[in-house]
């Protein structure tokens, strides 16, 4: 259970965040006015968009009554504003006055539970990495596919790297292996390399868009697998644009027989009840990657459970903040989560 307090905490910080994120932005440029000169003028612009973040990530940390959510974002947030000229010392006067600011604007007796995110984050700053080791690791299995895979679509050659990986089907690489150790530590690295300023944004969309094309091109060989009876209901929460990782889920849950139903990305809470009612789901899996949509993944769990003719739903849970905070899946109210797609289905059937 998360204390009443942290809700309204939380409440809090979301009803008061363009306030607080100005408020913030105005005292730092004050106390730094050499910042303006530094910067220019969209730097402020972006500061208080990074304070806008910090605090919608704080609100959601706070909610679920995690210290590590907050801190991961801040140990991210390092090596993101780092590689685009943003030194640590710079984050972390911003994060100093945003304890100050947002203690001010608190009740007295909420200040200290609040404060211990910043000071728990701030601690840890200083001795976090600037730089983040690739992702990918020599001795994992699959490795060099991986790694040929991901320079193909590096340098825009998403033919060859179709190629690649429907040659290392026909050669009989399990789809699942693929999946598991191709496109989900490519994708991941990805991530890292955008992260440290290394890719475009145009890259990242081309490798994602190409990875989905290519998933595509595997179906044949997913959907072939004799029913089992048992039927889920996958998607993103509503707000989330992520939806590789629950797409993996699906599949494999396909392969395993079940009679899978994908929503996508950003499903609305009511597309999302019709679904479940109208395809008689067996079990919801709910996937969230950014941290400030996980209590809109409480609202829906509310909300299914509020409904009468699914409360044998059983909801599984899972993406990025499931995996950085392990008790997270229950303060949400879901039924269990499991880390990765090769947990997943098996998690499933146990309920
Ligand atoms: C591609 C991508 C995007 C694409 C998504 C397109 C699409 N159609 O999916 C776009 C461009 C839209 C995007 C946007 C953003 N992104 Co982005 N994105 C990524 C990237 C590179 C890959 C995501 C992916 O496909 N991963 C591969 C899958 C297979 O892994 P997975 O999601 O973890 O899924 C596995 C498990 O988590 C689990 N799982 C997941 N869901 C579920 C559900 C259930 C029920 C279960 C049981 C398990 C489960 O099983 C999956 C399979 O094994 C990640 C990097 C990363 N580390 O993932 C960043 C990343 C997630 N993005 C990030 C950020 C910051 C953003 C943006 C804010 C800014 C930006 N980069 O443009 C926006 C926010 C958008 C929003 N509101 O949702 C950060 C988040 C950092 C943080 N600390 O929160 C990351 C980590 C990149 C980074 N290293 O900085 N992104």
């Amino acid at each position: 259970m998360v204390p009443e307090m942290n809700e309204a905490i939380s409440r809090i910080l979301d009803s008061d965040r363009a306030v607080l994120a100005e408020a913030v932005t105005t005292r730092q440029y004050e106390a730094q006015p050499e910042l303006a000169a530094r910067y220019g003028a969209s730097g402020r612009a972006r500061c208080l968009q990074d304070a806008n973040y910090h605090l919608s990530y704080l609100a959601n940390a706070v909610a679920a009554s995690s210290h590590a959510l907050f801190s991961d974002y801040i140990e991210w947030a390092k090596v993101m504003l780092e590689a685009r000229g943003i030194p640590a010392a710079d984050l972390s006067r911003n994060l100093s006055i945003m304890s100050e600011v947002v203690g001010e604007r608190l009740p007295a007796e909420m200040r200290p539970v609040v404060q211990k995110y910043f000071a728990v984050g701030l601690d840890r700053l200083p001795a976090l990495p600037s730089d983040l080791p690739p992702l990918f690791e020599d001795a994992a299995p699959h490795g060099d596919l991986a790694k040929q895979f991901l320079r193909l679509l590096l340098n825009g050659e998403r033919h060859l790297a179709s190629r690649l990986i429907l040659d290392a089907v026909e050669s009989g690489v399990e789809v699942k292996e693929i999946y598991l150790h191709v496109f989900q530590p490519s994708q991941r690295e990805i991530g890292r390399l955008w992260q440290m300023n290394r890719v475009s944004v145009a890259q990242e969309h081309f490798c994602t868009a190409a990875t989905q094309l290519i998933m595509a091109q595997l179906y044949p060989r997913i959907f072939r697998t004799e029913k089992n009876g048992r039927r889920i209901v996958a998607t993103s929460i509503g707000g989330e644009l992520h939806e590789i990782g629950v797409r993996i889920i699906t599949d494999f849950f396909e392969m395993e027989g079940w009679d899978t139903y994908y929503l996508g990305a950003n499903s609305p809470t009511n597309a999302i009840l019709q679904a479940l009612s109208d395809r008689k789901a067996d079990v919801l899996a709910v996937s969230a990657t950014m941290t400030f949509h996980i209590r809109a993944v409480e609202n829906l769990i509310a909300a299914v459970r509020a409904s009468g003719d699914l409360k044998a739903v059983k909801i599984l849970v899972g993406g990025y903040p499931f995996n950085i905070e392990p008790e997270l899946w229950k303060r949400v109210g879901a039924d269990a989560y499991a880390a990765d797609a090769s947990d997943a289905v098996a998690m499933a059937s146990s309920l």
